[in-house]
C-alpha cells in the first residue's frame, strides 16, 4: 500500500488494470493468497458464498462475478492475522482508542470471546457460557424491556436476523435500531407511501431491456462495481445512461471491464453516461420537478395540437390517484425556484427531459445521494411520480431501483428487523410462538442513541456493525454507548465500538460469510436477499481461524437460550440445524413457501413484488402521486442558513463503510490519505486559500454544541460551488444527532451546513 500522501488526478477509465492490480494486492496482503483466490472463484456462484460486499444481484452469465471491491471484502475477512487474547493483554483500551480505524481492523480477526475489565482497562478472555450468563444477568436486572437496544448491521444473514428479532420480541421490545435507519430508510418509506411496497420493482434482467437508465446520487464505480457491467452492456445496446451526481465520478464516465480480456488488452474503455448533471447537494427533488415541468409542457402542447399526450393516460387512470394535485404542484413550482435549488439550468433539465421522453423503458436507480437529506422521502416519491406519469411500472426494462448498501440489508427487514414491524408479522409470530409481542413502535438508530443519552438504556446488543463510528455526532454517540450498563458486540474484526464501552462490555467473535459453518447437524448454509428481491443460499468454505469463533446464528441462539430458557423455544436446536429456522420463516413470512427446497435452486428464488405486478398495497389500492411543494430551503434548520457551505460525507474507493481497507481513493486521485476536503476551485480562490492547505470544518447548528474537525487538506475538484465533500466516518463528528430526514430519522449525512477556516496543524481524528 502507498502511504505517501499525494493528489494526482486520475485520467483512466474506472475498472481496467488498476482494478486488477488492486484486486491482486489485496488478495496477497491477506497472507493466504491461494485460499483467497479459491474463495473468489466461489463468490456469487450457485454453490459458494454471497459476496459480503454490496447488495447488487448476481449475474449468472459471467464466469466469475466479483469485482475489485468484492475481492477486498473477501480478502479482508479471510485474513490469517488474528487478534488474540495476547493482543488485548498487551494493549489497554485507552491506548487502542488512539489508533485509527484502519489500524484497528487491520489487526485481523477476533478469535476469542472477551470481557472488558475497567480496573485494568483491558479485555480478558471469557468462556462462551460465562459470556451468555453475563448477558442474561444484565437483561434480567432490567426494569422493563424497553431498556435494551438490539442493533443490527446489514451483513447479517436471514437466519441470524430472524432469531434475533424473535428473541427481542419475546423479551417484549421493538427496539431494533439498524444500519438501514442511516441508509435507505427514505426509499422504504417513500416507496411504501407511493406504491405500497418499500422495495425496488425491477429485476436484474430489466437492465438488458431498458432504453434509458437514470442514476441519481450513487457512485457505482466504487460502491456497486458490478453494476458497471450492467450499465456498460446497456450502453453497448444503445441505451442511454443519465447521471445526476454532485461530483464527477469516474465510474459514471468511463469503464474498462477487468473481466473482458479483449478490452483489457486494447487501450479502450466504454463511455458510460450520455449526459452528466451535477446538481447541488439535496437538489434532486427540484431537478426531477424541472424534468417533469418540461415534459408537462410538451404533453400539453401535444394535446393542444390534437395529438396524443406524452403521459400514459391509461396507466394513470387505471392505477394511480392524485395526479391532478401533483401536476398543480408542478405548475406552482417556478423555474426560478427549480434552477436555484437544483443548481441546474433550465436547458440542462430540458435536455434530461428530452432523453427521458425519447425512451420507452426507463429505470431510475438511486442510493445515498438521495436518501441522506432532509427531503429524502419527498425526493424518492418525486422520482416515483416521474415514473408513474409514464407507466414505467409493471413492464420489462423499466421501474424503480433503490440500490441497497449492505449485502443483506434488504433481507434483514424482510426477516422482521424493523422497529415498526408490520401488523401481519407480529400476528403470525404471536400465533406460531404463542406470546404477546410488543405492538408499540420501537427506537430507530437516532432514537436509540437519544434514549441511551438520557440514561434510559441498560443493555446494547449489536449484531455486527460499528455503531460508534457509523452513527452521527461522534462525541454524543460515544457518551450514549458509555451510559449503558453492558455493551455487547458480535463482530468479526476489532473496531471502535469495542473501545467505547458500557460499564461492562463483551466482544463475541463471529464467523464470516466465507467460512465453513459446522454445527451439530453438519455444515450449514445461510440465505440472503439482494436489491432485486432474489433470495439465495450462501455457504462458506474456508476453515475458521479459531475454534472459539461461533456463527452469528449460534451466538444469537446461545444468548436467547441463556436469557429466555429453552421453555420458550428450543433455541439450541435451531442453532444445530438452520433448516428449522427456515421452517419458522416459511410459516410466518409471505413468499417463503418451500423455503428449504427452493434454496437448492441455482441463483435462488424471487420473492416477488406486488407493485411490479401493478397491485398496490396503499390505502387506496392505487399508486399514489405525491404532491410535495418544493421546500423553501434545503437547510435542515433556519439557523443553518448562515452556513456558506454544504458538506456531504461519502465513501472512498478503499473502504467499506467504517472498515478502511487502505488510504487511496484512486478514481478521485487521492493517495495515502483520507483527511481531505473536496472544494470548487473558485471557492478556494474566493476564500484566499490554496489547494493543499489545511482547514478546520465547523458545523453551524442551533444547539450551542461545538462540532469541529481539523487538519483537512483542500483538494480542488469538479463540484458545484458552495458544496463540499469529505470522507465518512472521519467527518461524523460534524453530523448533528438532531439533524435527520423528514419522517425517516436518517441523519442528514449528505447535507451538513458548515463553515471552513485555515488551520495550522493536522491533529489526527480521535474520539476521546
Ligand atoms: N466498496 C464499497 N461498497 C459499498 C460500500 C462501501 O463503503 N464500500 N457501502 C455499502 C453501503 S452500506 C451503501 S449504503 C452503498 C452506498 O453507495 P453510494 O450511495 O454510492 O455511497 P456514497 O459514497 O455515500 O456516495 C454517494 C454518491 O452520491 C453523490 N451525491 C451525494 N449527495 C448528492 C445529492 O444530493 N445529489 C446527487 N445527485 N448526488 C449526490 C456523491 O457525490 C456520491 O457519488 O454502498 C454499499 N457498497
Ligand atoms: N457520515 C456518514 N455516516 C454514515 C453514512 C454516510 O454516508 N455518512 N452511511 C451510513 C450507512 S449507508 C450505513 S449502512 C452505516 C453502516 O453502519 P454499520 O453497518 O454499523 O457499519 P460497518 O462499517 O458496515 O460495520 C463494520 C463492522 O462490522 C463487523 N462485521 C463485518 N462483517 C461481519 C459479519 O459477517 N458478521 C458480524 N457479526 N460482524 C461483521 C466488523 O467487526 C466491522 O468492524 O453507516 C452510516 N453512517
Ligand atoms: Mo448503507
Amino acid at each position: 500500500m502507498k502511504f505517501k500522501p499525494s493528489i494526482k488526478p486520475y485520467r483512466g477509465a474506472a475498472g481496467g488494470w488498476g482494478s486488477l492490480e488492486a484486486t491482486t494486492r489485496y488478495v496477497f496482503d491477506s497472507k493466504q493468497p491461494l485460499k483467497n483466490l479459491r474463495n473468489l472463484l466461489r463468490v456469487n456462484k450457485a454453490r459458494g458464498f454471497d459476496c459480503p460486499g454490496c447488495a447488487w444481484g448476481d449475474d449468472n452469465h459471467s464466469t466469475f462475478s466479483f469485482c475489485e471491491n468484492g475481492a477486498k471484502a473477501v480478502s479482508w475477512e479471510a485474513t490469517r492475522n488474528a487478534v488474540e487474547p495476547a493482543f488485548f493483554a498487551a494493549h489497554s483500551v485507552s491506548k487502542l482508542l488512539q489508533q485509527s480505524d484502519y489500524f484497528l481492523e487491520y489487526q485481523g480477526r477476533l478469535t476469542h470471546p472477551m470481557r472488558y475489565d475497567a480496573v485494568s482497562d483491558r479485555y480478558h478472555p471469557i468462556s462462551w457460557p460465562a459470556a451468555f450468563a453475563l448477558i442474561a444477568q444484565h437483561i434480567h436486572q432490567m426494569d422493563n424491556p424497553s431498556q435494551i437496544e438490539l442493533y443490527t448491521s446489514g451483513r447479517t444473514s436471514n437466519e441470524a436476523s430472524y432469531v434475533y428479532q424473535l428473541f427481542g420480541r419475546m423479551l417484549g421490545t421493538s427496539n431494533f435500531p439498524d444500519c438501514s435507519n442511516m441508509c435507505h430508510e427514505a426509499s422504504g418509506i417513500g416507496l411504501k407511501q407511493s406504491i405500497g411496497v418499500g422495495k425496488g420493482t425491477i429485476r436484474m434482467q430489466d437492465f438488458e431491456q431498458a432504453d434509458a437508465i437514470f442514476v441519481f446520487g450513487q457512485n457505482p464505480g466504487t460502491n456497486h462495481p458490478r453494476m458497471l457491467h450492467s450499465l456498460k452492456q446497456a450502453v453497448s445496446r444503445g441505451a442511454r445512461i443519465v447521471s445526476f451526481n454532485t461530483l464527477r465520478e469516474r465510474g459514471l464516465e468511463r469503464f474498462t471491464d477487468p473481466q473482458n480480456p479483449l478490452q483489457m488488452l486494447t487501450p479502450t474503455s466504454s463511455p458510460i453516461s450520455s449526459a452528466y448533471f451535477q446538481p447541488n447537494l439535496g437538489g434532486d427533488l427540484a431537478a426531477v420537478r424541472g424534468i417533469v415541468k418540461a415534459l408537462l409542457e410538451t404533453h400539453r402542447q401535444r394535446l393542444a395540437e390534437g395529438q396524443a399526450g406524452l403521459f400514459d393516460r391509461v396507466f394513470i387512470e387505471q392505477h394511480c390517484i392524485g395526479v391532478e394535485e401533483y401536476l398543480a404542484q408542478v405548475d406552482a413550482s417556478a423555474w426560478s425556484h427549480i434552477t436555484q435549488q437544483s443548481g441546474l439550468s433550465e436547458s440542462q433539465l430540458r435536455q434530461a427531459a428530452a432523453i427521458y421522453q425519447s425512451a420507452k423503458r426507463v429505470i431510475c436507480t438511486w442510493a445515498m445521494g438521495i436518501t441522506q437529506h432532509k427531503h429524502s422521502v419527498a425526493t424518492v416519491r418525486e422520482i416515483t411520480n416521474l415514473q408513474l406519469l409514464f407507466g414505467q411500472l409493471g413492464k420489462p426494462g423499466a421501474g424503480l431501483c433503490p440500490v441497497r448498501g449492505h449485502s443483506n440489508v434488504q433481507g434483514n427487514r424482510t426477516m422482521g428487523i424493523d422497529e415498526k414491524a408490520p401488523k401481519a408479522l407480529l400476528d403470525s409470530l404471536a400465533q406460531r410462538f404463542g406470546f404477546t409481542p410488543c405492538r408499540e413502535a420501537g427506537h430507530n438508530t437516532v432514537e436509540a442513541l437519544e434514549a441511551m443519552l438520557r440514561g434510559e438504556v441498560k443493555v446494547l446488543l449489536a449484531l455486527g456493525g460499528n455503531l460508534a463510528a457509523a452513527a452521527p455526532d461522534t462525541k454524543r454517540t460515544a457518551q450514549a454507548l458509555r451510559n449503558c450498563e453492558l455493551t455487547v458486540h458480535i463482530s468479526t474484526k476489532l473496531n471502535r465500538s469495542h473501545l467505547i464501552t458500557g460499564k461492562e462490555a463483551l466482544i463475541l467473535p463471529a464467523l464470516g460469510r466465507t467460512e465453513l459453518d459446522l454445527q451439530a447437524s453438519g455444515p450449514q448454509f445461510i440465505t440472503v436477499e439482494d436489491s432485486f428481491s432474489m433470495v439465495h443460499a450462501s455457504e462458506g468454505i474456508g476453515k475458521p481461524l479459531s475454534e472459539n469463533q461461533r456463527s452469528e446464528t449460534a451466538i444469537v441462539c446461545g444468548i436467547a437460550d441463556a436469557v429466555l430458557g429453552s421453555e420458550t423455544l428450543d433455541w439450541l436446536a435451531l442453532a444445530d440445524d438452520y433448516s428449522l429456522i427456515r421452517d419458522h420463516i416459511q410459516a410466518t413470512l409471505p413468499g417463503f413457501d418451500n423455503f428449504n427446497q427452493r434454496c437448492e435452486q441455482p441463483g435462488g428464488f424471487y420473492l416477488g413484488n406486488a407493485a411490479a405486478e401493478l397491485r398496490f398495497a396503499t390505502p387506496s389500492g392505487k399508486a399514489q402521486f405525491s404532491a410535495a411543494a418544493l421546500p423553501e430551503t434545503l437547510r435542515a434548520h433556519p439557523t443553518a442558513e448562515l452556513a456558506p457551505f454544504t458538506l456531504q460525507t461519502l465513501r472512498s474507493h478503499d473502504q467499506y463503510n467504517t472498515t478502511i481497507y487502505g488510504l487511496d481513493d484512486r478514481y478521485r486521485g487521492v493517495y495515502g490519505q483520507r483527511e481531505v476536503l473536496f472544494i470548487h476551485p473558485q471557492d478556494l480562490a474566493e476564500l484566499g486559500l490554496q489547494e493543499g492547505e489545511l482547514v478546520e470544518i465547523e458545523t453551524l447548528w442551533h444547539d450551542g454544541v461545538v462540532r469541529k474537525v481539523s487538519g483537512f487538506k483542500l483538494v480542488s475538484y469538479a463540484i458545484p460551488r458552495g458544496n463540499l465533500a469529505a470522507y465518512y466516518p472521519e467527518t461524523n463528528p460534524l453530523v448533528p444527532l438532531t439533524s435527520f430526514g423528514d419522517g425517516t430519522g436518517t441523519p442528514t449525512s449528505k447535507s451538513i451546513p458548515v463553515t471552513i477556516r485555515r488551520c495550522a496543524s493536522a491533529p489526527a481524528w480521535r474520539i476521546a
